[in-house]
């Protein structure tokens, strides 16, 4: 089970290169950014614009793909509204997370993805900066370390076929506390995986 340990977000674009045997796969991307921009300062290859190039390599399954936990900064409305009209993507603010709780999120989640195989790609920048501030794009206001690690430990049942965590940068995370919770979330992927197995 490939779980790549970013690195920034471009990474994810040749990780789900890798999925093409499986593929296009479910994506749940949770990140307080679309990363669905075109270009972004210009360039369209780096850490905003990697779901929009999966997109167009025909890699995700945008019907049954999910982003959470958007907020800050907007260029337009349509960063995020144009998820859904234009990519077919599907996804949950912050705001959404709050209002609906783990529980719920979870279910939208698993309902979105369904039997497919699915892809989780983890932006550390989605947890709020007071517990994760070793990023490069922080954004203030989003949900705990606990939040994030509940919803993940409902999403049992699916079928995976890879993972990320990234965004994680060492220098600006002196006391290692995005570090800790980057290898729990990632303790917790591979657990999801040895459920379901355990399952069968
Ligand atoms: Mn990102």
């Amino acid at each position: 089970m490939p779980l790549l340990i970013g690195g920034d977000h471009a990474c994810t674009l040749p990780h789900l290169r890798a999925t093409r045997s499986r593929g296009p796969v479910a994506v749940i991307d949770f990140d307080s950014h679309t990363d669905a921009w075109d270009s972004y300062f210009g360039e369209k290859h780096n850490h905003g614009t990697w779901m929009r190039r999966a997109i167009e390599e025909g890699l995700v399954d945008t019907a049954h793909s999910i982003e959470v936990g958007l907020r800050g900064s907007l260029y337009g409305a349509e960063d995020w509204t144009g998820l859904r009209t234009e990519l077919g993507l599907d996804y949950l603010t912050t705001e959404d997370v709050f209002a609906l709780g783990p529980a719920a999120v979870a279910e939208r989640i698993r309902a979105r993805v369904g039997d497919r195989p699915s892809y989780i790609s983890f932006d550390i920048d989605v947890v709020d900066p007071a517990f994760a501030p070793g990023t490069g794009t922080p954004e203030a206001g989003g949900p705990s370390a606990h939040d994030l690690l509940a919803i993940l430990r409902l999403l049992t049942g699916i079928d995976f076929v890879g993972f990320d965590v990234v965004e994680v940068i060492p220098a600006y995370d002196p006391a290692g506390q995005t570090a800790t919770l980057a290898a729990n979330l990632a303790y917790e992927m591979l657990s999801l995986v040895a459920v379901r197995h355990r399952a069968r």
